[in-house]
């Protein structure tokens, strides 16, 4: 773990930066490649240290997938030809690469087990295994089901209709990759619309599925062909430059390639509702998900308030939103959001310890925080809790800082941002 020491002085920023790809499309482009019968290339792909935890999953069970920069190619005759691994599938830092493999696995033919880091090791399992066990799933895992390591023995799963209890795209994801292999048709009732982008990948490889309003039906038993996979770039990391953007000193940031699917653009609204100067292009793409170019400038910010199903569409982004707020005249509430509680650690306590260190006038509540500004903030020692989001925040955080700040462990955001520090670098003036 490096200590990193950020001492920018208070930069402008000026200059355009190509957004990497999606992680959430790139870990399900390989996940559907190994699924579907024939050949998939994928175009874009995010070499992150998440998505590659994936593509070594694949290759234990036998997918052939070769990989080559940004494009990976993807070659399988389908599930039922997949190998039993003789290894433990190791999840890394991922609870999408966990969570979803789960569903995957449940329906297949053969037995593994899947285990993660210290933090997936106390990321709660039970919202993917309870449903799946409905279907009839074989697993077992620690405190019933609930944490990892869980042993999975593949079987033939029935179809069920489930009401959501939580808001999550992994779980809705999970149950419908499982339904694709069980008898029946499924119905998933979503509690409020989550990131669309297995719905999207479903068709995109040939499955007839219907969603109407957030009730998503699903008929098992069909097959999957191989599919050409353009990886928009990744709104998630996006906001990171956003926000940076918006509140560094005489600043005007172009960001380009960057996925628009409405149910990631929550961090889009928030910034227009706080009153900052940004234009929103969108390009003509070959993907099978709207992409576009994104200009801020440096903004005279108002406090907001973020909460109901503005939640899942920004989810990701709180942390960075935090820091904005710490820079807006007023209040900004942040509510609904206890989520952030089951992430890679409990980003409401690591975002609010983090920026108070640094001056900002935040406080948590049950569901958020709360934050008070504009404030100037100090230069401070921060700890990313190993969670990549919040080291990200810490390093944007330092553009507005007097002093210095240092951060903990700079490795952790090559989970999904490999290439973070020399695009950040590339455009401070
Ligand atoms: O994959 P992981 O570790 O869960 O990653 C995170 C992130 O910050 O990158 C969450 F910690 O993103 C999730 C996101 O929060 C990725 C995701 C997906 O690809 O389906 C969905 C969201 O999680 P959830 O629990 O709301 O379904």
């Amino acid at each position: 773990m490096t200590v990193k020491l950020l001492n920018f002085g208070k930069p402008s920023l000026q200059g355009s930066i190509k957004i990497p790809g999606d992680k959430s499309v790139s870990h399900r482009s390989i996940m559907f490649g190994a699924i579907a019968e024939g050949t998939t290339t994928v175009e874009g792909f995010l070499q992150s240290d998440d998505c590659l935890s994936t593509i070594d999953c694949f290759g234990k069970l036998g997918v052939d997938i070769k990989v080559d920069g940004e494009h990976v190619q993807i070659d399988s005759k389908g599930i039922s030809t997949w190998k039993e691994p003789d290894e433990i599938l190791y999840t890394g830092n991922s609870g999408t690469t966990t969570r979803l493999m789960l569903g995957i696995l449940a329906g297949s033919s053969i037995s593994s087990v899947l285990i993660g880091d210290e933090s997936i090791q106390k990321r709660p399992m039970k919202r993917v295994t309870e449903p799946l066990k409905q279907m009839g799933a074989k697993l077992i895992g620690r405190a019933n089901g609930q944490y990892t390591p869980i042993a999975v023995e593949g079987t033939t799963l029935k179809a069920i209709h489930y009401k959501m209890p939580v808001a999550s795209a992994q779980v809705k994801s999970a149950i419908l990759l499982a339904a694709l292999n069980s008898q029946g048709e499924t119905v998933v009732e979503e509690l409020e619309t989550t990131r669309d982008h297995t719905e999207k990948m479903l068709k995109h490889f040939g499955a007839e599925i219907s969603v109407k309003d957030n009730v998503i039906s699903l008929q098992g038993g069909q097959k999957l062909t191989g599919a050409h996979v353009v990886v928009p770039g990744d709104i998630s990391s996006a906001a990171f430059f956003l926000v940076a953007g918006a509140i560094a000193l005489d600043s005007k940031l172009v960001l380009t390639n960057v996925g628009l699917n409405e149910t990631r653009t929550g961090i889009i609204d928030v910034l227009k509702a706080m009153g900052a100067t940004l234009t929103i292009e969108t390009q003509n793409n070959a993907s099978h998900e709207p992409i576009g170019t994104l200009t801020i400038e440096t903004s005279n910010l108002v406090g907001t308030e973020i909460g109901g199903d503005l939640i899942p569409r920004l989810i990701d982004e709180i942390p960075v939103i935090a820091l904005l707020a710490t820079q807006a005249k007023g209040k900004t509430i942040i509510k609904n959001a206890e989520e952030l509680k089951v992430k890679e650690t409990n980003r409401i306590d690591a975002v609010v310890n983090e920026l108070r260190k640094l001056g900002a006038n935040i406080n948590p509540t049950e569901d958020g925080m709360v934050i008070e500004g504009p404030t100037p903030l100090h230069g401070g020692e921060l700890s990313t809790y190993g969670d990549h989001r919040i080291g990200m925040m810490a390093a944007i955080a330092a553009l507005v800082t007097d002093g210095i700040v240092s951060i903990d462990n700079q490795e952790c955001i090559a989970v999904s941002y490999p290439n973070f520090f020399e695009h950040l670098e590339n455009v401070i003036k």
